[in-house]
């Protein structure tokens, strides 16, 4: 596997306790290297249309809420197998099944408030990274 790109989110649960540098510690023993990150606050309709895939699910307006109703930190991670890595760091999206040592299973509070985003492939991580940073933005 060659050296790849995947984007991340801390989402408003994490940051609101001031969790950011202990998931970051997470993922760079994972061995993936955070080569750009924001702090931002996600507007509802930024957050619908990051989200767009999931809007017919019945879940849609509360994750929209949530995901906008505090500052997030937007990463780009780079690293061998970055992709399948970070949502094995992650873990579960329900923390309930989420493996020991993991992301979710450490910090999450509920299968919405779970702590992390991940791109589940590498459409979705080049589509995603494109929506939050420009190139000039990535420092590898
Ligand atoms: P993941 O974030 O693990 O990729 P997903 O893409 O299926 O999970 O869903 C996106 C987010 O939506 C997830 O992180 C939290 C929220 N979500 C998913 N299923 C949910 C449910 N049953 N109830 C409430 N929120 C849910
Ligand atoms: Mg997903």
């Amino acid at each position: 596997m060659a050296l790849q790109r995947t984007f991340s989110i801390i989402k408003p649960d994490a940051t609101r306790r001031n969790l950011t540098g202990a998931i970051n510690a997470k993922l760079e023993e994972a061995g993936l290297r955070i080569v750009a990150q924001k702090r931002i606050h996600l507007s509802k309709a930024q957050a619908e249309a990051f989200y767009a895939v999931h809007k017919e699910r019945p879940f849609f307006a509360e994750l929209t809420e949530f995901m906008s109703s505090a500052p997030i930190v937007a990463q780009v991670l780079e690293g061998e197998d970055a992709i399948a890595k970070n949502r094995e760091v992650m873990g579960a999206t329900n923390p309930a099944d989420a493996a020991p040592g993991t992301i979710r299973k450490e910090f999450a509070l509920s299968i919405g408030e779970n702590s992390v985003h991940g791109s589940d492939g590498p459409d979705t991580a080049a589509t995603e990274i494109a929506y939050f940073f420009s190139g000039l933005e990535i420092v590898g």
